[in-house]
């Protein structure tokens, strides 16, 4: 997959989200490469180094799929055997370091492959997550505080994804669907909480983009059923 064909993101439905930290077999990569998932997302939050996300890329070197890195920290960025470096800017905090402060570090320390970068715009909802305790996000927030924040994204920065991130819980389809609908030109990834048929089938009439995690690694037969 080449990284220079324009947005393909807006032609996926379902993406994959490995973890780094955890366990996956051979047998399973590969079921979960013929599955139809439109892409693997490399991402994760907690116990993240370098040689775990760097193992889990070697895993998926052979295998023909669209595949993103999503990085933690700069320290992450192994940016081999990708096609996509998607870097996520939390919204709703008020702690800037996830807003710009990492980004900026990264940048001046790094060589960045610009032409597999993109940024996310991630609106993070659910308080309980690894993700939002660590980016001290504000996650109570009203459904037209999260469209505003979504309009932001798409508006006044232009970044190509939004992402309602509810990492772990099932989120408001509600949410969703407002968001789906205020946005004209961003793709709109959901993710949280998807472990059904069902809650694959709801979300996916809502975003644009489904992304599925946690039910890979806590019942994989299920997972396989997520996909549409
Ligand atoms: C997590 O949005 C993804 O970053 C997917 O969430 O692990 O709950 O499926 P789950």
């Amino acid at each position: 997959m080449s990284a220079t064909s324009v947005s393909p993101w807006t032609s996926w439905t379902h993406v994959t989200k490995l973890d780094p930290d955890k366990r996956i077999s051979d047998v399973q990569l590969k079921r979960i490469v013929d599955s139809g998932t439109d892409a693997l997302m490399i991402s994760g939050t907690q116990n993240i180094t370098d040689r775990k996300v760097g193992r889990l890329i070697e895993k998926l070197k052979a295998f023909d799929i669209p595949k993103i890195l999503e990085p933690a920290t700069p320290e992450a960025v192994l940016d081999d055997y990708v096609d996509f470096i998607f870097v996520p800017m939390v919204l709703n905090t008020s702690d800037l370091q996830w807003i710009v402060g990492k980004h900026k570090d990264w940048i001046q320390n790094y060589a960045v492959k610009w032409d597999k970068v993109y940024a996310e715009a991630y609106i993070v909802l659910n308080s309980e997550s690894a993700v939002a305790q660590l980016t001290r996000a504000s996650t109570q927030l009203s459904l037209p505080e999260v469209v505003a924040y979504a309009k932001y994204a798409e508006k006044f920065l232009g970044i190509p994804i939004v992402y309602l991130e509810y990492s772990g819980k099932y989120g408001d389809p509600a949410v969703v669907k407002a968001v789906g609908e205020a946005l004209t030109q961003g793709t709109l990834f959901y993710g949280g909480g998807i472990s059904t048929h069902e809650t694959a089938l709801e979300m996916s009439r809502y975003a644009d983009v489904i992304v599925v995690g946690n039910i890979i690694y806590d019942n994989f037969e299920l997972y396989l059923e997520t996909i549409p």
